[in-house]
């Protein structure tokens, strides 16, 4: 995105005296006593969207509902953000780059993939796969060498689905996915991507929350915007669209309050965008696994995030483990079951599993606090997230045949096979 734009950090410390933008307006960013995920859960079934969890407390965004819900409830509000910086304690903690124009637009991204299916016309495909709120097209990159499968859209081949940008402010969760599409085209000679791309069917919908980006930068500061943009009863905007999703929807870890940041809508599925990713997946049979990307905190989830209960399949419980570990061991990031960090319930990843039986994955990418950046770590951090990222998602790639094939003696030939990528940055701009 062509930003000249500073999160005003000073604005956030200063909440309070100056005015802040109206989209932030009544959300705190605070810090809660937890040390159990029993607490944390409680915590966000009160509303609070978590953002960072630490052993003894957590941070996250909360309105004057939750905070009173919060202090009912008996817990201890430790700290709050302009707390924070008043005392001078962590001035950096958004301190944004004056430019962030790596990063693309709704705009942008529709020029990258325009670019995209032009030069690799007989293997991409761009589709529309459903309006939002706003009335923006979302569009999904259809990867696939068989002329036949592309042009219908539909393959008998295993199938793979990437997808970013549910919350608005996580850029970094669309730049990836988007990389990685451009890293498979111009690395698709190369003998160890070919043969993947030959027998997989590769979808990736990087930005399934247009309305909510295009908000989030849309003046001179950040919003720190992260739901649609449904105009509610109420008259607040947005939806949490990772708190929609049809599969135990609503059994904790949202709100029903609309000015709640994880909002659960009015029902499942209420929201266009979540309509569109449901048709998109249940429309195509032959996918095996997905991927849905989130910034931030350094997380490797898979379900259950709506409950404690592990995945009652021991099969599947054990493959979501060793897929994680193996992973973790390439990005350093944590592996552990979703409702580990929290219970919330109506998320991409325990819907696309329990209606579908896909091994879905939550990847919190980079950075790993809030004092790192948290949503807006700057555009120098993309090439790193990216390395770091790359393997786990060929790997994934390759397991996509049989993801059940890693419990086996023989494991992944490609964890056998595969050596570090070398990634040239200026293959992409
Ligand atoms: O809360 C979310 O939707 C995700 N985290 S984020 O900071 N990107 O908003 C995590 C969803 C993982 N699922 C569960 N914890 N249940
Ligand atoms: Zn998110």
């Amino acid at each position: 995105m062509k930003l000249n734009q500073r999160f005003t950090l000073l604005g956030l410390g200063l909440i309070g005296l100056l005015t802040l933008p109206s989209a932030f307006a009544d959300q705190r960013f605070i810090q809660i006593e937890a040390r159990t995920k029993e607490q944390r859960s409680q915590i966000a079934d009160r509303g609070v969207s978590i953002e960072a969890v630490r052993s003894d407390s957590v941070w996250g965004f909360a309105n004057e509902n939750s905070i009173n819900e919060l202090n009912q409830g008996g817990f201890k509000i430790l700290g709050n953000f302009d707390q924070e910086v008043a005392r001078g304690g962590h001035e950096t903690m958004f301190d944004f780059p004056t430019e962030d124009t790596r990063f693309h637009n709704y705009n942008e991204l529709m020029e990258e993939l325009n670019h995209l299916a032009q030069e690799h016309a007989d293997i991409v495909k761009i589709h529309n796969i459903g309006t939002t709120v706003e009335k923006r097209n979302i569009w999904a990159i259809h990867i696939n060498t068989s002329q036949d499968e592309l042009e219908k859209g539909q393959s008998n081949k295993p199938g793979i689905i990437y997808v970013g940008n549910h919350h608005a402010r996580e850029h970094l969760s669309m730049e990836i996915p988007l990389m990685y599409a451009q890293y498979l085209m111009s690395h698709r000679r190369d003998p160890r991507i070919s043969s993947l791309l030959d027998s997989r069917d590769i979808w990736i919908v990087p930005m399934l929350n247009p309305d909510g980006v295009e908000f989030d930068i849309a003046t001179a500061n950040y919003k720190m915007w992260r739901k649609n943009r449904r105009k509610n009863a109420n008259g607040t905007y947005g939806v949490d669209l990772n708190r929609n999703y049809g599969f135990g929807w609503g059994t904790g870890g949202s709100s029903k309050d609309p000015s709640s940041d994880v909002y659960m809508g009015t029902s499942a599925f209420s929201e266009p965008e979540t309509q569109a990713f449901r048709d998109f997946v249940n429309a195509h049979a032959n996918t095996k696994v997905l991927l849905s990307f989130h910034t931030f905190s350094e997380l490797i989830l898979y379900p259950w995030g709506g409950k404690h209960d592990p995945v009652p399949n021991n099969e599947d419980r054990l493959t979501f483990e060793t897929l994680a570990k193996t992973m973790a061991q390439w990005n350093h990031y944590t592996p552990e079951q979703a409702s580990d960090l929290y219970i919330a319930s109506g998320d991409t990843t325990d819907w696309a599993y329990g209606t579908h039986g896909i091994f879905a994955f939550t990847f919190e990418l980079s950075p790993k606090s809030m004092y790192e950046g948290g949503f807006y770590p700057g555009q120098k951090v993309i090439d790193k997230v990216f390395e770091d990222n790359l393997k786990p998602c060929l790997y994934l790639l390759d397991v996509t045949d049989n993801p059940k094939k890693v419990l086996g003696n023989s494991s992944s030939s490609f964890l056998k096979n595969y050596q570090e990528p070398s990634i040239n940055p200026a293959l992409f701009w």
